[in-house]
């Protein structure tokens, strides 16, 4: 009843007078393994997760493009496509809108005039890419109801080159490439380089428990910039097109004379990079232990070498761990500075974790934590 594809067709109706023409969604993810490598030129492996942003569209004749976003109060956008699109002068969600119209024009896309209206249940500022969503629900929505020709890997570096540019936030591909092009029960090896990809089957005997810590994030922008910056700032150093082609050995054996902070942000991206490829290939083969050691090596050189973790989000990730033991993994998942944690485990252990969580993370952090069993979902497309 209160599922997004329904407020946004509910409100359609009520708005617009007439039924929706056509409905599309576009999911958030959740990143299993392979943090800030993305904008390395290196690997990836998320998946797609059962909470999406869900857009109800109206065709029109004209060049007028009308929004109404469900969520902010059915607060409303209208711009012309004959226009040029600048940004809207006080609602920040237009500009994920304008922004990935924008350069869907630019990319010389045909476009005529649309009636929107966009709901969705992506927890937000969770670190669970309910921006990249959005954009790629926009960029779906042009798609399929003018039949555009365009790929879901153009989709992805469309609504990443909005966020970029119009929006602001310089993100790296992984978050809108899994939503466009995400397959249902499948996680995505992804080389954010050549944007090729492999999917990995997910074993059907492990649950994606996705954990809120409700941390306020502070400061994600500045510091993700700050690291983007250390990165090439390394990569410089080394003399690499970027860290993606830097090995274990050359790291070491060429450090001196780079700052010790750069050096820590770089080991962590070689490391990743290894972990990442090893992580697809236990997944496949539903080597659990294996992926339980990646990702705790993962989460302590997040944690030690590249600074993203935080005390309650570190927490969480002890009180997981210590339940499940070796039969799956944990790890921080996204940005960092808050968010979300990220666990692979067997199913029967669910409730006795999920209780652990309410019993101890409160206590220790005097915050809720709030728990989701995803299902890996199908990308973009029409519901
Ligand atoms: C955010 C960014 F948007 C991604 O591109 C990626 O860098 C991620 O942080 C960290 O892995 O979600």
């Amino acid at each position: 009843m209160n599922h997004p594809s329904h407020r946004a067709s509910t409100l359609f109706q009520k708005a617009f007078g007439r039924a929706a023409d056509l409905m599309i969604r576009a999911p958030g993810r959740v990143n299993l393994i392979g943090e800030h490598t993305d904008y390395n030129d290196g690997f990836v492996l998320p998946c797609a997760i059962d909470y999406e942003t869900c857009v109800a569209i109206g065709l029109r004749q004209d060049a007028t493009v009308r929004v109404i976003a469900a969520d902010y109060g059915e607060e409303r956008d209208e711009f012309s496509l004959d226009d040029p699109i600048e940004h809207h002068p006080d609602q920040r969600w237009s500009d994920y809108i304008r922004g990935v119209v924008k350069y869907l024009q630019a990319r010389g896309q045909p476009l005529r005039g649309l009636d929107l209206v966009v709901s969705g249940n992506v927890p937000q500022g969770a670190g669970l890419s309910s921006s990249a969503s959005l954009e790629v629900a926009i960029g779906q929505a042009f798609k399929e109801a003018l039949n555009l020709d365009i790929s879901q890997a153009e989709i992805a570096l469309n609504g990443q080159q909005a966020e970029n540019l119009f929006v602001g936030c310089n993100c790296g591909i992984m978050d809108q490439m899994i939503s466009a092009c995400a397959k249902p029960d499948h996680a995505l090896l992804l080389d954010c380089r050549s944007l090729e990809s492999r999917l990995i089957p997910m074993p059907m005997d492990l649950a994606v428990l996705i954990i809120n810590s409700n941390v306020r994030r502070g400061l994600v922008d500045s510091e993700y910039n700050l690291r983007r910056q250390q990165c090439e700032t390394a990569a410089r150093h080394y003399g690499v097109r970027a860290l993606r082609d830097l090995d274990d050995a050359t790291l070491e054996a060429n450090k001196a004379g780079l700052d010790e902070a750069c050096y820590r942000r770089a080991r962590h991206i070689v490391g990743e990079n290894g972990r990442t490829l090893a992580a697809a290939e236990a997944l496949a083969n539903g080597d659990l232990p294996r992926l339980g050691t990646l990702m705790a090596e993962s989460h302590a050189a997040m944690r030690d070498d590249f600074e993203i973790t935080v005390p309650p989000i570190d927490g969480l990730v002890e009180i997981i761990k210590a339940r499940i033991g070796s039969e799956g993994g944990v790890r921080m998942t996204g940005g960092g500075f808050g968010g979300c944690v990220v666990a692979l485990l067997r199913p029967e252990r669910l409730n006795e974790v999920i209780a652990a969580i309410e019993l101890e993370y409160q206590a220790r952090f005097g915050l809720k934590a709030d728990s989701y069993v995803c299902r890996a979902s199908a990308g973009a497309g029409r519901l």
